[in-house]
């Protein structure tokens, strides 16, 4: 059986793919459950509820030569502990190549597009497969989470045309208000404690030389109520300077981003990250906040720069 799984700390994407990948699967002779590496963010929750359907079980530790189907990541730094001793049998992944390695050639699918949801319709349609509702209510909510609703520069045509195939077949009139109450329901953060704030949407990116790379912690809360978390400045980055120390972490970043005016606002926690942030993007930083203006995508506008900046040159 293969143990489909998308990354740490999941957001709707993560997900949703593990459930609709590993359907797709079994619907064609390929035995596969969907699991998940972390918790459930609000967003999902959400999405999840209103089709009455469980969350995938949490992935427990993996005997080595497990068989798996990576979704929605690649790179072992945001992926189950031991992944390098599992058997990577696919990928169906939207994100950079990382260090990915296969004892045996794998099946891997990946597009330059603003979600996994609409690389596996793709898979649907050319498997002449018939997109089941639920399958669709999950990949439409994937592709409007991981493109703000295609506010995004990591959106592209294709992922505005799955979205124009799939709302029917979910039974969405209204994709606009549909889009609106999922991100009211991430941006619903209540008490949650600043530590699970930051990690929610948190991956960790080894930066420069690749034999001693410097390891960078990156979180986003992407929210209609920004400010809410600034609200919450102090905790958050007591949280941040508690995660680089126990982690060994070189910087840790978190990214404010207001999804309806797509703009980034960036907690900024020492002298080292803010130095970075001028020399990389030109960001001035003040009082602990840095302003990186509409960059509001990690995937495209933030790891990209900074890989850069870490990277000597040749
Ligand atoms: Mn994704």
């Amino acid at each position: 059986m293969l143990h489909v799984f998308g990354h740490t700390n999941p957001d709707t994407d993560a997900i949703t793919a593990a459930l609709v990948y590993a359907n797709l699967l079994n619907r064609q002779g390929v035995e596969a459950q969907a699991f998940r590496l972390g918790e459930l963010n609000f967003e999902t929750q959400f999405v999840l509820k209103a089709l009455e359907l469980e969350a995938p079980p949490l992935l427990s530790a993996l005997q080595a030569g497990t068989e798996v189907a990576l979704v929605d990541h690649n790179e072992s730094a945001q992926s189950t502990a031991n992944l390098s001793e599992l058997s990577v049998k696919r990928v169906v992944d939207h994100h950079k190549l990382g260090d990915l390695t296969t004892a045996n050639p794998p099946y891997l699918r990946f597009e330059p597009v603003g979600c996994t949801g609409t690389i596996l319709l793709k898979l649907h349609r050319e498997a002449n497969l018939s997109v089941e509702a639920g399958d669709a209510k999950l990949m439409l909510s994937a592709i409007l989470s991981d493109t703000l609703h295609f506010r995004s520069p990591t959106t592209t045509q294709d992922d505005r045309d799955a979205v124009d195939f799939l709302a029917p077949i979910a039974g969405i009139q209204n994709v606009e208000e549909y889009a609106l109450a999922m991100f009211a329901a991430k941006s619903d953060l209540g008490d949650t404690p600043a530590e699970t704030l930051l990690k929610m949407d948190y991956k960790v990116f080894p930066f420069g030389d690749p034999t001693r790379p410097q390891e960078w912690g990156l979180g986003v809360i992407e929210t209609t109520n920004p400010g809410y978390v600034f609200g919450r400045q102090a905790e958050l980055l007591a949280a941040m300077d508690k995660a680089k120390a126990e982690d060994g972490l070189a910087g840790v970043l978190l990214s404010v981003v207001d999804i309806l005016n797509e703009t980034n606002r960036t907690l900024v926690l020492s002298a080292t990250e803010e130095k970075v942030l001028h020399e990389a993007f030109g960001a001035v930083t003040q009082d602990h906040v840095a302003d990186l203006g509409n960059r509001i995508s990690r995937k495209k506008q933030l790891v990209p720069t900074l890989e850069k900046y870490f990277t000597p040159p040749a």
